[in-house]
C-alpha cells in the first residue's frame, strides 16, 4: 500500500499525500471506535457514550466512501505500474477487498431495520471476520513500511559504513536486517496482542454449542432446587439455539442464591406478590420457542424459553385501572426497561427460567430473565427481579442512552 501510494504521489501529486494521510485517521478511528462497540466491557463504562462512538463509527464509515472510490478508480490507471510486482498487485487487491467488505457490511448494519435481521446477522459476521484479518494486516504493512524504517540513521546494522558515508553495496542488506527484524517484532506483537482472543473468537464461531457449554458451566447463580425443565423444554424443541449469544452487561454480573432471591410485582396492583426462590420454581410454566435479536446485528434463532407468560403474572396480580405501563427491575441494581399494557400482553413475552432444556445461567440473565421476542434484545431484561405497574411512562436505559422508543424487530 505504501509504495503504492508512493507511486501514485509521484503521478498525481500532493493531493493524494493529503488524502492518504486523512485516510490513515480514517481508518484509526474507525478502528478505535470499532473495537471499542465490539467489546463488551465498555457498555457499562460508556452508557449513552457507545451511541455516540457508534454515530462516529457510522459517519467515518461512510466517509470513507470517498477515499475508497477515488482508489477504485485510480487503481485501474496505477495497475500497469506494478507489472512483475507480484505481492504489491496482491496487497492492493487484499486492501480494496476489505474496505469495501467493511463498508458494504457495515451499510447493511446500519440500515438493520430496514434489511432486518436475515441481512444483518451475516454482515455482522463479514464485519467481525474482516476485522480479525484485516485490521492485523493493515496495522502490520503500515508499521513495518514506515518511512523512518528505511532511513540509514535509524539502521541498527551498521555494517558497511566508510569514512564518506555508507558504502552503496551494503545498503540493501542494511535496510534488510532493521526491517526483517521490525517485521518479526511487529508481527510477533499483534500475535500476542489480539492472537488469544482471535482463538476465543474464532472458536466459539466454530462451535457456539461449546461455547453455551462453557457460559453454563460457569454459572454463578446458587440456588437450590433448580428447575425441572417439562417434557417440550428438554430435549429442547428443533435440537436446540441457533447462533451465539454475545454476553452484554452494564454492571458487574451479578449472581444469587436462596437468600438473595427474590420476585416481586408491586404498584399499581390490586394484590402485590412476592416469591422466594422455592416458591418461584413451583410456578407452573410453559414452553415457547422463539428467536432473539440484538439492535447490533446478532440473532440467536430458536430458542427454547420455558418460564411464566408476563401475562399470567399480570392476571395474578391483578392490573389496577389506573396503571399504564409495565417497569422492569434487573436485579444488578441499573437496568430497567419498560412495556405498555398492551404490548405486555402479547402471548409469547414471558418471564424465562430456562433455556434450551437448562436454568438460565448468570451470564445470560439467569436465574430469571424477560424474554420479548418480538422486540430488540435491549427490552429482555437480565436478572429480572422486580415487575412494577406504573400510571406514567418509563424511559429504559439504553433508550434513555439513544436507542430507539420503538423496538420492534
Ligand atoms: N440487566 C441487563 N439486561 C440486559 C442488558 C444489560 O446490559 N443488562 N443488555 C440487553 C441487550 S442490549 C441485549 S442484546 C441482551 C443480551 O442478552 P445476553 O447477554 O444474554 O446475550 O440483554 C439485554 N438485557
Ligand atoms: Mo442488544
Amino acid at each position: 500500500m505504501q509504495k503504492w501510494l508512493a507511486n501514485l504521489r509521484k503521478g498525481y501529486g500532493k493531493k493524494l499525500v493529503s488524502l492518504h494521510s486523512w485516510n490513515g485517521w480514517i481508518v484509526v478511528i474507525l478502528a478505535l471506535t470499532g473495537l471499542v462497540l465490539f467489546q463488551g466491557l465498555w457498555r457499562g463504562i460508556l452508557g449513552e457514550g457507545r451511541v455516540i462512538i457508534r454515530y462516529i463509527h457510522i459517519v467515518v464509515g461512510i466517509a470513507s466512501l470517498l477515499p475508497v472510490l477515488y482508489y477504485l478508480a485510480l487503481a485501474g490507471k496505477h495497475w500497469k505500474q506494478l507489472k512483475g510486482k507480484r505481492w504489491q498487485k496482491v496487497n492492493v487487491i487484499i486492501v480494496l477487498g476489505l474496505l469495501v467488505g467493511w463498508l458494504l457490511s457495515g451499510l447493511l448494519l446500519w440500515q438493520f431495520r430496514a434489511v432486518g435481521p436475515a441481512w444483518s446477522n451475516p454482515a455482522l459476521t463479514v464485519h467481525d471476520v474482516l476485522t480479525w484479518v484485516g485490521l492485523p494486516y493493515i496495522i502490520y504493512h503500515s508499521v513495518t513500511r514506515l518511512k523512518w524504517l528505511k532511513e540509514p540513521h535509524r539502521r541498527t546494522v551498521k555494517t558497511g559504513r566508510t569514512e564518506a558515508g555508507l558504502h552503496p553495496a551494503a545498503k540493501p542488506e542494511a535496510v534488510m536486517s532493521r526491517r526483517s527484524f521490525i517485521r518479526v517484532a511487529v508481527g510477533a506483537g499483534i500475535a500476542v496482542a489480539i492472537g488469544p482472543s482471535f482463538l476465543k473468537w474464532l472458536g466459539n464461531a466454530a462451535s457456539p454449542g461449546a461455547k453455551l457449554d462453557d457460559i453454563i458451566q460457569s454459572d454463578a447463580n446458587k440456588l437450590v432446587p433448580a428447575p425441572t425443565p417439562l417434557p417440550a423444554s428438554s430435549p429442547p424443541i428443533g435440537g436446540g439455539s441457533r447462533g451465539s449469544f454475545r454476553i452484554y452487561t452494564v454492571t458487574p454480573i451479578p449472581a444469587f442464591d436462596n437468600s438473595t432471591f427474590s420476585f416481586v410485582i408491586d404498584g399499581l396492583v390490586e394484590k402485590p406478590l412476592q416469591w422466594n426462590w422455592e416458591q418461584f420454581v413451583a410456578l407452573k410454566r410453559q414452553v415457547q420457542v422463539s428467536d432473539f435479536h440484538c439492535v447490533t446485528g446478532w440473532s440467536v434463532l430458536g430458542n427454547t424459553w420455558e418460564g411464566i407468560k408476563l401475562k399470567d403474572f399480570l392476571k395474578l396480580a391483578g392490573v389496577k385501572p389506573a396503571a399504564k405501563t409495565v417497569k422492569f427491575y434487573s436485579g444488578d441494581g441499573v437496568y430497567t426497561d419498560s412495556l405498555t399494557l398492551e404490548q405486555a400482553d402479547m402471548d409469547d413475552v414471558m418471564v424465562a427460567v430456562m433455556h434450551d432444556g437448562k436454568p438460565i445461567p448468570s451470564d445470560l440473565g439467569g436465574p430469571v430473565r424477560l424474554i420479548v421476542p418480538k422486540m430488540y434484545a435491549y427490552k429482555s431484561v437480565k436478572w429480572l427481579n422486580r415487575i412494577e405497574l406504573i400510571d406514567g411512562d418509563h424511559v429504559g436505559y439504553w433508550e434513555e442512552r439513544g436507542y430507539d422508543i420503538d423496538a420492534w424487530v
